[in-house]
C-alpha cells in the first residue's frame, strides 16, 4: 500500500452511486491525502478492468507511474433479486416525467401512456437515436437487451437456440473444475433449456450469475522488483485495443453494433500476433450471445460461426457426458471431465459468477493464474500467450488486452 502513487477504480452498482468512488476507495484505505497519488474511476461497465488495465499500461509507459492498483467490487447476490432489478432495469431507463407506463413487453402494443415523448431522450420506439431504453423493454431489461441480439444473430446467421444454451452448459462445465466458482456441476443442455424463462430465447440459467465479489490486479512496470518474485513468473500486459457501439442494441441491429472486433484487432495488430499465438482466452459471457460474438471477434470462429464453434465444443466436452447420464452411468462422470479448453477455465460469468463489473478481473486473474501454470487440474499446458476481452454496457464497450507469461 505504502508503494502505491496510482489507483484505478471501477463503479459499484450497489454502492449507492457514490460520486467518483476511485476517491472514496482512496480515502478510506488512507491512500490520500499523499503527495503524487493519482486517483481515477473509470465506468465504462463491464469492459472497466480490461481498460483499466491498458490505462495502467500507458500511465507506466507515459507517465511515469510505478506502481498501479485496480480494485472493483460489488454485492449484487447479497442483496433481494427484486433490489437488484430496481437498480439494474433503472440504470437502463431514464426517468420519464409524468410516464405511466404499465404494460412492459417489447412485443406488445403500446405501453406507456407518457406525455413527454417529445422532450426526453428516451422517447425513440425504435431505441435507434435514444440514450437510455424504453418502457417497452421487460424487466429484467438487460437480459431482454441481450436476447434481442440473439434473436438478431439467429436470423442473421442461423444460429440455434441449442447452441445458445449450450454456452451456458460449457461455463458450468469449466466453473466444475474451479474451487472458488459459484456453480460446481456441469448442466446438459436440456436442463438449461427447461429452465425458467426469463426473455423469449432466454433461460435463468443463461443469465450472468449473481454474485458478491471484488478483486484486485496490481501492474508495475518490468524493472520493478515485484514484476516477479521466485514464487511467481512474470506476467507482461504486450498490447490493447478498445471499441464502442451504441449504449443499447437499437430494433435494427447490424454489424456496426458490435465492437470487440475492432478491439481485438488492434490488439493483435499492438503485439503483432494473430489467433493462432494465443493459447488462453479469457472471453466475456454474460449471456450467451455475448460469448458467441467473442469466439467470433477473436478469432477461434468466422463471423457468424460462433454458434457453430460451441457446438463442437459441447458436443466434444459434454457429449460423454450426455451419454452417460442416458446410460445412468453418472458416477463416471469425473473421468468424461477431463478434457480442457483453454477459454474462462474459471467458468466465466454463467459459472464461475458475475459480481456487475467485476467479471473481467476475475478473467484477468485466471488469465495470469494459467499463464504462472497455477491453474491446477484445469491448466492448459503450455500457456504462454492470453487474450482477455471486456464487454461493458449491451455491446456498448469493448475492451481486448493480451498477456504473455515470461519463461
Ligand atoms: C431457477 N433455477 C432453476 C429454475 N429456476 N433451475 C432449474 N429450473 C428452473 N426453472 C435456479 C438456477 O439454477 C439458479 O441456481 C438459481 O435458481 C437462479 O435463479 P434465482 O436465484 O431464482 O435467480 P433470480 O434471483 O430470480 O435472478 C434471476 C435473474 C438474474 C435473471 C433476474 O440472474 C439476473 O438478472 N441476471 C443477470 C444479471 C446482469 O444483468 N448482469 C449484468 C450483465 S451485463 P444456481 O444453482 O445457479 O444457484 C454485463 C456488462 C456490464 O455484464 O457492463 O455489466
Amino acid at each position: 500500500m505504502s508503494e502505491l502513487d496510482t489507483l484505478i477504480a471501477l463503479p459499484s452498482l450497489m454502492s449507492e452511486q457514490h460520486f467518483m468512488i476511485g476517491h472514496a476507495v482512496a480515502q478510506q484505505a488512507r491512500l490520500t491525502p499523499r503527495k503524487g497519488m493519482l486517483v481515477r474511476t473509470l465506468d465504462v461497465g463491464g469492459a472497466g478492468p480490461v481498460a483499466a488495465l491498458l490505462a495502467a499500461k500507458h500511465a507506466i509507459e507515459h507517465e511515469g507511474r510505478r506502481a498501479v492498483a485496480i480494485v472493483a467490487g460489488d454485492t449484487v447476490a447479497s442483496v433481494p433479486t427484486a433490489e437488484f432489478l430496481a437498480r439494474a432495469d433503472g440504470s437502463c431507463r431514464a426517468k420519464q416525467p409524468n410516464s405511466s407506463s404499465s404494460t412492459n413487453t417489447e412485443h406488445g402494443s403500446t405501453s406507456s401512456s407518457s406525455s413527454s415523448s417529445s422532450s426526453s431522450s428516451s422517447s425513440s420506439r425504435d431505441g435507434s437515436s435514444s440514450s437510455s431504453v424504453d418502457a417497452w423493454v421487460p424487466s429484467p431489461v438487460i437480459p431482454n437487451l441481450y436476447d434481442r441480439v440473439a434473436r438478431w444473430h439467429m436470423q442473421q446467421y442461423g444460429t440455434t437456440r441449442e447452441q445458445l444454451a449450450m454456452c451456458a452448459c460449457l461455463m458450468t462445465y469449466q466453473a466444475s473444475r474451479h474451487p472458488a466458482a459459484l456453480h460446481r456441476r456441469p448442466r446438459l443442455l436440456q436442463e438449461v433449456l427447461a429452465s425458467e424463462p426469463v426473455a423469449p430465447v432466454t433461460t435463468k440459467l443463461e443469465c450472468a450469475k449473481l454474485a458478491d465479489g471484488a478483486a484486485c490486479l496490481l501492474l508495475v512496470p518490468g524493472e520493478h522488483p515485484h514484476a516477479s518474485s521466485s514464487s511467481s513468473r512474470a506476467v507482461s500486459v504486450l498490447a490493447g485495443g478498445e471499441g464502442s457501439g451504441p449504449l443499447y442494441p437499437p430494433r435494427d441491429i447490424t454489424e456496426d453494433c458490435f465492437s470487440a472486433g475492432e478491439a481485438a484487432a488492434a490488439a493483435y495488430a499492438g503485439a503483432g500476433l494473430g489467433p493462432e499465438d494465443i493459447d488462453y482466452w479469457g472471453l466475456y459471457d454474460c449471456f450467451p450471445i455475448c460469448l458467441i460474438r467473442a469466439v467470433e471477434a477473436a478469432g477461434l470462429a468466422q463471423k457468424g460461426m460462433g454458434g457453430a464453434y460451441i457446438q463442437q465444443q459441447y458436443t466434444r466436452l459434454l457429449g460423454p457426458l450426455e451419454q452417460q447420464q442416458q446410460q445412468q452411468q453418472q458416477q463416471q462422470q469425473g473421468r468424461a471431465a477431463a478434457a480442457v479448453w483453454p477459454v474462462n477455465t474459471h467458468g466465466g460469468l454463467l459459472g464461475f459468477g458475475a459480481p456487475w463489473e467485476v467479471p473481467a478481473m476475475h478473467s484477468l486473474i485466471e488469465a495470469v493464474t494459467q499463464l504462472r501454470g497455477g491453474a491446477a487440474g484445469r491448466q492448459v499446458a503450455g500457456a504462454r500467450r492470453a487474450l482477455v476481452y471486456g464487454n461493458g454496457g449491451v455491446f456498448s464497450a469493448s475492451a481486448v488486452a493480451i498477456l504473455e507469461g515470461c519463461r
